[in-house]
């Protein structure tokens, strides 16, 4: 019998026979590529069989293979929603069919949460809040300019990131966000907006920080930064959120000053959370929460980059 950790034998024999539909929204960043590679291993180490559908971040592409894993009969469906709305057409007819759908790592707006067995995300909305509050701590009373590369426009976590770190910034009459537009979290497009930030606020110097939703994005914006003769982590300090080693090494340079980690692994406890229902009709919570924790670099960013490597970003 499988020797599948965690799992009683029935339950590993059980794992051997599922079959997982996961519509992933594509490669947009290092850490969208790392989940991909933790949720294919962690599906191997539970014997399940995994189909994954790249849909080039298209919530169209998602909608069809949502549909195709419906209709190929597989016994459970995960998505990683790339927009809040729109889901719940496809949703009731994989609940028609009584194949339970697991959302990994963004949510949905829905007026009927049924349409799905539970959601694996981190809390997007206090992620914002640790970003704002670090750059709150780090500037003091100094009057701070700020510029907020934004995540896909109607995702669920560029509005809740945007919400939190709105929320502290309201709090803080020095902080001032003056400009804010999507990057669509990659690094190309948070390069190019930065551009147009540092040519919009005469070549930046009174730009005090970025703001990015991700750490691709803050990544491109750094080179941006650079190419503009200023110094990224210094005359304009970087926070961003996943935690991709990029962001260490560029710690490690001192061009980057913070970021709060998303782990990539949703679908480990979102398999556990599947065998579960189908072996003993274990109903798990709405939402399972994975942890948000800062690191700056005071971390021992070299430390850190190291322990990422393998993972797939
Ligand atoms: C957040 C996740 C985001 C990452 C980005 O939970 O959906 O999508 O922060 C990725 O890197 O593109």
């Amino acid at each position: 019998v499988l020797a599948v950790a965690g799992l009683s034998a029935i339950s590993a024999a059980q794992a051997a026979d599922l079959t997982v539909g996961f519509s992933q929204i594509g490669s947009e960043s290092g850490w969208r590529a790392a989940e991909t590679t933790v949720t294919k291993s962690e599906a191997e180490a539970r014997g399940i069989t995994l189909k994954i559908a790249d849909a080039q971040q298209k919530q169209e592409n998602q909608i069809k293979a949502i549909r195709s894993f419906v209709a190929q009969g597989v016994d459970a469906i995960f998505v990683a929603p790339v927009v809040a709305t729109g889901w719940d057409t496809v949703l009731s007819e994989a609940k028609d069919a009584e194949i339970p759908v697991v959302l990994l790592d963004r949510s949905i707006e829905t007026t009927n949460p049924d349409l799905y067995l539970t959601a694996v995300t981190s809390d997007t909305v206090h992620e914002g809040r640790v970003a704002g509050e670090w750059l709150a701590k780090t500037v003091g009373d100094r009057d701070c300019p700020i510029v907020e590369l934004q995540g896909t426009v109607g995702s669920s976590p560029a509005i809740n990131r945007k919400k939190g770190f709105d929320e502290v910034v309201a709090a803080h009459d020095n902080l001032k966000l003056i400009r804010s537009q999507t990057g669509d979290f990659t690094r190309a497009k948070g390069k190019e907006v930065m551009e147009s930030f540092l040519k919009a606020e005469g070549g930046g110097k009174s730009i005090c920080a970025l703001y990015a939703h991700n750490d691709d994005m803050a990544v491109g914006a750094i080179q941006a930064i650079k190419e503009a003769g200023l110094k990224p982590g210094q005359d304009i300090l970087v926070v961003s959120i996943d935690a991709v080693p990029d962001i260490f090494k560029a710690m490690m340079d001192g061009e980057a000053n913070a970021t709060v980690e998303l782990t990539p692994n949703m679908a480990g406890p979102a398999f556990d959370a599947i065998l579960a229902f189908k072996d003993k009709g274990t109903v798990p919570p709405k939402w399972i929460q994975t942890e948000s924790k800062l690191y700056t670099q005071a971390d021992d960013p070299a430390a850190v980059y190291k322990s990422k490597q393998g993972l797939g970003y």
